[in-house]
């Protein structure tokens, strides 16, 4: 956050090594990313696996894992470096969230040795994209209800089924897939060449633009017995990834919310309505403060939840509690900013259409808010209310 809006002093709250992180998160966003981005949005199409590798080359893949090259950081200055590239853009967030906390985290906490050997040392360079298939055309909030199958054949497994809806799915070497099995569901790694796997690009989306979203088809895709991830057994497999993901979200969608908000003030500043600046009418602080209040109430509560992760007292309710707020805050934010801007506002000459539009998607996926409500109302009530 620039000093201007760090209103309550966060910065006081981080170590010396999670602001060098922050540091250069931010340069990466504004040299590398921020002058890109327009012309990404508008065609639909990113040059996915260079920015993988700068991404691996500098330390942000896998970033909060251990071993097989990855930085072994801990969650704060992950959450920061999130913030600043989700300031860029949040499908750059999700690049470097669904590689690091989705598709590697599965394999470094569930996989075998073999797997993970294979696989992270050429995921944390940003040589091997991964992607990670649990929503499908039909059930998105309830993953229980899938109907993608693995029967064993002899010592090999069967897999057949779609996955919808897949970041990074159409660039990827290898996908996290999971499958319903006599056993519940596993995990399985499919390298991306396997027959019968492909994995179309879903166009047209209005939102997340900058960034690949596919479908996954698996048609008899024929696997060793090696390539299910022998840790895994049940839906606690890829509930447990999600945790990981949603926290960066905690903080990456605070970036989005602090670039809209940046822009949002630099401009009241420049424009002059009625023979003054728009930042000097009353109307137009108020929404300023109230916007800058909500996000360092954000940017507060997700260190605070970093500092619980780093303890390892993180509890997925609590991880609800960020994924909803600051997602809500965020999206409201770069809403009330559009009308700062008016009609310039929508233009993509300004970032802020962008995050509002992406931050539809951020609000959806990862859990949507309902979803998230849920898992709270259930925390405090001791009542299931999704079924
Ligand atoms: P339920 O019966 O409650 O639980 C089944 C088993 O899972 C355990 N569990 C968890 N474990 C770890 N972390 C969590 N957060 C967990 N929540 C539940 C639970 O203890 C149980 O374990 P066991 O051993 O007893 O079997 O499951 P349910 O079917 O009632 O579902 C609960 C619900 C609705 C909360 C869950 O299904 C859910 O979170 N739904 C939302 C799905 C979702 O978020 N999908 C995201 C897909 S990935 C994505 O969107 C990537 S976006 C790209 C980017 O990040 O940029
Ligand atoms: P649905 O589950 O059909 O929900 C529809 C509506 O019903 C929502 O408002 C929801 O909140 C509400 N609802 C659902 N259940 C209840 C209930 N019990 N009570 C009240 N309301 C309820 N998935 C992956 O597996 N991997 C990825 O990499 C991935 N990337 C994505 C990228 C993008 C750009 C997007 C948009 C999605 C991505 N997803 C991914 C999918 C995402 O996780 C799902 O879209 C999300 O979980 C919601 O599922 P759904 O869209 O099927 O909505």
């Amino acid at each position: 956050m620039t000093a201007s809006l760090d209103l309550v002093d966060v910065d006081s709250l981080l170590t010396a090594e999670e602001v060098d992180v922050r540091a250069a998160a931010r340069r990466f966003a504004d040299e590398r990313l921020r002058p890109a981005l327009p012309e990404w949005f508008e065609s639909g199409s990113i040059p996915a696996r260079e920015l993988a590798k700068e991404l691996g080359s500098l330390g942000f893949l896998g970033m909060h894992l251990t071993g097989y090259g990855c930085a072994g950081l801990g969650p704060v200055a992950y959450g920061l470096a999130c913030l600043e590239i989700e300031a860029a853009d949040s499908g750059m967030r999700s690049l470097v969230s669904v590689q690091g906390s989705l598709a590697m985290y599965a394999i470094w906490k569930y996989g075998s040795a073999a797997q993970k050997e294979e696989w992270l040392p050429r995921m944390s360079a940003g040589e091997a994209i991964g992607c990670f298939g649990l929503t499908e055309p039909d059930f998105g909030s309830n993953p229980g209800g899938m109907r993608t199958n693995a029967r064993r054949d002899g010592d090999d497994w069967v897999l057949n089924g779609s996955k919808m809806w897949i970041t990074n799915g159409s660039v990827a070497d290898v996908a996290v897939v999971w499958a319903r099995t006599d056993e519940g569901v596993r995990g399985f790694v499919v390298p991306a060449g396997t027959p019968g796997f492909s994995a179309p690009e879903i166009k047209q989306k209005m939102s997340l633009r900058a960034s690949v979203t596919s479908e996954l088809v698996l048609d008899d895709v024929r696997l060793p017995a090696s390539a299910v991830l022998p840790e895994a057994q049940g839906l606690s497999g890829p509930l447990g990834c999600l945790n990981e993901a949603r926290f960066g979200i905690v903080f990456g969608a605070m970036g989005a919310a602090r670039d809209c908000l940046e822009t949002a003030i630099a401009y009241a500043g420049e424009r002059t309505v009625f023979d003054k600046p728009l930042s000097g009418y009353q109307l137009t602080q108020g929404k300023i403060a109230d916007m800058a209040v909500e996000l360092n109430k954000g940017i507060l509560l997700a260190v605070h939840l970093g500092r619980l992760k780093e303890k390892g007292a993180l509890r997925p309710e609590q991880v609800s509690v960020g994924k909803l707020n600051n997602t809500r805050e965020a999206i409201a934010i770069a809403r009330e900013c559009r009308t700062i801007l008016a009609a310039n506002g929508i233009s993509g000459e300004y970032p802020i259409m962008r995050h509002a539009n992406n931050l539809e998607s951020v609000l959806t996926y990862e859990g949507t808010s309902e979803i998230h409500q849920l898992v709270i109302g259930q925390a405090l009530t001791g009542q299931n209310a999704f079924r």
